[in-house]
């Protein structure tokens, strides 16, 4: 049996290779690791190699600071350019390909000692883990790499959204779900930064090298005295792994800190507060990398707050850190009115950005850096990259991408982005006619820019997953490499990945959760929101289950104005919102006419009847419903497949795994009936294979005989079978009885039934007075989604209990035992023939 895994160390595990491919592997003398202190990333590259060279070969080396002659040939030696040179080992480096900054040489050697040439220090550390991750793989074992590694783009971040929590004990973290805070609790820098060193050494084995470490919904409490330290003790816990933080501001400060009469960015007194406070973070923090904004947004204050231009507020912040070294202000693009009247058909979010930013080009300090999420809306399923990108030339731009699955399932369904992303990277704007890839405007090569690239949201948490889910972690590991070198495929970043979490060598293993992965993200695409509808999650709360009506009807502007005959948006400058035309020419063109859009963003950019012909011969009502259908069915799958792993991987993390992917198998069931059904209502249009409305193995709850039952109507009304359900009215126990009205013969029965914030109420079935199966409804302390308090699409789920044998007529009972505000609520029971899935 293999030994249980917590993912603590997700992808730096340096599991042992097998005998075979240790064998290959010469034994190194000693590591070098050439560095004058003890905590800076050389000689955490030394310690590293160490650890990992033990665990993945066996070979215990000792680690010194100084290169010895003769006998260090055998060695493996990390350390600068300069340390190399200093060192006597001139001749190692001197006919190098050119480095840039951050950048590395790796010569594995042939076994017979290594070199690892950081351009600077940091550099050496990736040196060092890639190393490690080739030495993990067996890639060495056969293979002698010898190659200069450099950065695609300066800027390598991820964005945590820690709140403080000033006023309440949680240590929350705005759409994180994988735990409490590592960063924050109670108001206050937590005590016990140990896990943020652990995140810094992940971080650094991806090569990110900045880390913004609170909510960019942010709180001038961030700035008092006891949190001030706090940061300086946050930036020397990830100061060795070459991590550099920055923090977000929030824009009223001056007000709220120092009870100044304005926040106004052109206010002498509040120029000086900002001045002041960047003196005093930057005495405690020499190398901080500066600040992250977001205002006017969402409720947020903000330059235009006190009748000034962004840039004029950008500016402000740009020049407080100035004197201080090259830090930068990272201006957030995602300024909109989430008060949008949406009767106005000329009305648009997706313009927002280049509205509020385009002009303002050329106005910026040259510090400024403008962070753009990469698409128009908010990090949705599918969507085309924000228009912004064409827009901006002299003022650098970040990408800003999401790690942890807002609007994708909240790591409680597996969606592996970097396919998504891939389609943003590789995107070519045609910037006066010419190609310009987004991944080349973001890595600073179309407009020259030295400083820019991308910022991702990752929110990971203190559960020992990181972010709640191990799949999830390849798109941590995805973003940190596509930051590095954006032309990498996505597949084969993910095999590294899972080379490095699950298995190197055995194939059953990687090949399984590789097709797993690449069809995740298609699969959640096919059962949430189509040809470019946006995710059709329930945008007015927990973004996370499903309720497409929700888009429309309100301010913030995601609609997908469905009515009963067409839906999507019209975007086009003919007849629309004019949002295709932000586009450079070419692509305005492609987008502007229906027969050159794309199917994928079909709903994006065009209002087209239920009954509009896809370019697949589909109508886009039966496209819908086959994906809704195909989506889920593939879903099924995925336990599947997973289970084929048993005994392969160690069983803690395989157990985890299963228990999420059978929850996801049955939520996207969930999802496929509550869009299918809410669509069928609004246009009238049946499905051609007379699937949805109709599902021929199930009884629902409120057709049963209840005792301590009573029957609701669900909101949204899809996001229960047939609209309604049952809920205990007694306190202590409800019953819901049946008879089979099928054959008799072995069955699977799927119990839904929806599991909410409250209590944990129990539930039993019983087969002619048998207990066949029994559960608690605990799911929101087990899986880390944002959950919901009430019976809906967020909260509705499946149970299953296979191969019970049922005779026709048998008495099926479900008794609920309801516990605080969980009233055991019942959806429907399906008594499925083996194979089934409905
Ligand atoms: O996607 C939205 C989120 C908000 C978030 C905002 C943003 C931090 O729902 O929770 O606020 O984006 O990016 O600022």
């Amino acid at each position: 049996m293999l030994p249980p895994e917590t993912g603590l160390d997700a992808w730096l595990r340096y599991a042992p290779l097998s005998e075979t491919l240790r064998s290959q592997h010469k034994q190194l003398s000693h590591i070098v690791a050439l560095s004058d202190g003890s905590a800076d990333p050389v000689s955490v590259a030394g310690q590293e190699l160490q650890e990992g060279i033990r665990k993945i070969l066996g070979h215990s080396l000792t680690v010194s600071s100084r290169h010895d002659g003769a006998s260090s040939d055998s060695a493996i030696v990390v350390g600068t350019v300069s340390a190399f040179q200093k060192s006597g080992l001139s001749a190692a480096v001197q006919s190098l390909p050119a480095l840039e900054e951050d950048g590395f040489w790796l010569d594995s050697g042939d076994g017979n000692g290594a070199h690892i040439v950081g351009q600077n220090e940091r550099g050496a550390l990736y040196g060092a883990f890639e190393y490690l991750s080739l030495l993990a793989q067996g890639k060495l074992a056969s293979a002698t790499v010898r190659k200069a590694y450099n950065p695609g783009a300066s800027i390598r971040y991820v964005n945590q959204w820690d709140n403080l929590d000033e006023n309440c004990p949680h240590g929350s973290i705005e759409r994180g779900y994988g735990g409490k805070s590592i960063f924050f609790r109670d108001g206050f820098v937590l005590e016990d930064l140990s896990r943020v060193r652990q995140y810094a050494r992940l971080l650094a084995s991806i090569r990110i090298n900045g880390c913004i470490v609170n909510n960019v919904n942010s709180s001038h409490e961030l700035f008092n005295e006891t949190n001030l330290e706090g940061l300086g003790r946050i930036a020397d816990a990830m100061r060795p792994y070459g991590v550099r933080i920055g923090v977000s501001l929030f824009f009223d400060t001056p007000r709220g800190l120092a009870g100044l009469p304005t926040s106004d960015p052109l206010d002498p007194a509040v120029v000086k507060f900002w001045e002041d406070l960047t003196a005093k973070l930057y005495k405690r923090i020499p190398d901080m990398l500066g600040y992250t904004i977001k205002a006017n947004s969402e409720g947020q204050p903000g330059p235009l707050t006190y009748g000034r231009t962004l840039a004029e507020g950008a500016n402000m912040f740009a020049r407080a850190l100035k004197p201080h070294g090259d830090g930068i202000v990272m201006y957030r693009a995602f300024v909109y009115n989430h008060h949008l009247d949406e009767a106005d058909l000329k009305n648009d979010r997706a313009n927002a950005a280049v509205e509020y930013f385009a002009h303002l080009d050329g106005e910026f300090e040259d510090n400024v850096i403008i962070q753009i999420k990469f698409g128009p809306i908010d990090f949705q399923i599918r969507e085309p990259p924000s228009p912004l990108f064409a827009h901006l030339r002299k003022t650098p731009v970040i990408c800003e991408f999401m790690v942890c699955q807002e609007y994708l399932g909240q790591q409680s369904h597996y969606v592996y982005m970097a396919p998504e992303w891939e389609t943003i990277l590789g995107f070519d704007m045609r910037i006066d006619g010419k190609q310009s890839l987004v991944r080349d405007i973001a890595g600073g090569k179309v407009h020259g820019w030295k400083r820019s690239g991308y910022a991702a949201v990752t929110n990971v948490g203190d559960d020992s997953t990181w972010l709640g889910h191990h799949l999830s972690m390849s798109n941590l590991y995805a973003y940190g490499r596509l930051c590095w070198d954006a032309t990498e495929p996505a597949q084969d970043i993910l095999l590294d990945w899972i080379r490095l979490t699950f298995s190197a060598e055995n194939s059953t293993v990687i090949d399984t959760i590789r097709d797993i992965g690449m069809e995740s993200w298609p699969t959640y695409e096919a059962y949430s929101g189509n040809l470019g509808i946006q995710t059709l999650c329930d945008i007015l709360y927990t973004h996370y289950g499903p309720s497409p009506g929700s888009q429309d009807g309100n301010g913030w502007g995601q609609w997908t104005r469905a009515d009963d005959k067409a839906l999507g948006m019209d975007r086009t400058a003919a007849t629309g919102t004019g949002n295709a035309a932000q586009y450079p020419p070419e692509v305005a063109a492609r987008f502007e006419n229906i027969e050159t859009t794309p199917d994928d963003l079909l709903l994006w950019f065009h209002h087209v009847p239920y009954t509009h012909k896809l370019k697949s011969g589909k109508t886009v009502i039966q496209h819908f419903y086959d994906a809704h259908y195909d989506g889920s069915q593939n879903a099924q799958t995925f336990p599947k497949r997973w289970a084929s792993l048993k005994g392969l991987i160690d069983d803690a993390r395989w157990e985890h795994v299963a228990f999420k992917l059978a929850y996801q198998a049955g939520h996207s069931l969930v999802w496929r009936d509550s869009v299918n059904n809410f669509y069928l209502a609004k246009c009238g249009i049946p499905d051609e294979k007379n699937r949805v409305g109709n599902y021929r193995w199930r009884i629902e709850a409120e057709s049963m005989q209840l005792e301590g039952y009573e029957v609701v109507d669900v909101t949204p009304r899809e996001a229960a079978s047939g609209g309604r359900a049952v809920v205990a009215s007694s306190p202590t126990k409800a019953t819901a009885t049946t008879r089979n009205p099928f054959p008799t013969g072995k069955r699977d029965i799927a119990v839904n039934y929806y599991d909410h914030t409250g209590g944990h109420a129990r539930y039993e079935i019983l087969v002619d007075g048998k207990v066949v199966g029994q559960w608690t409804g605990d799911l929101d302390t087990r899986l880390l989604h944002a959950f919901s308090e009430h019976v809906d699409g967020h909260s509705a789920t499946r149970v299953y209990f296979r191969g019970v044998e049922v005779k026709e007529g048998a008495e099926i009972s479900v008794v609920g035992y309801p516990d605080g505000k969980d009233k055991a609520p019942l959806d429907y029971i399906s008594l499925l023939p083996e194979g089934v899935v409905d």
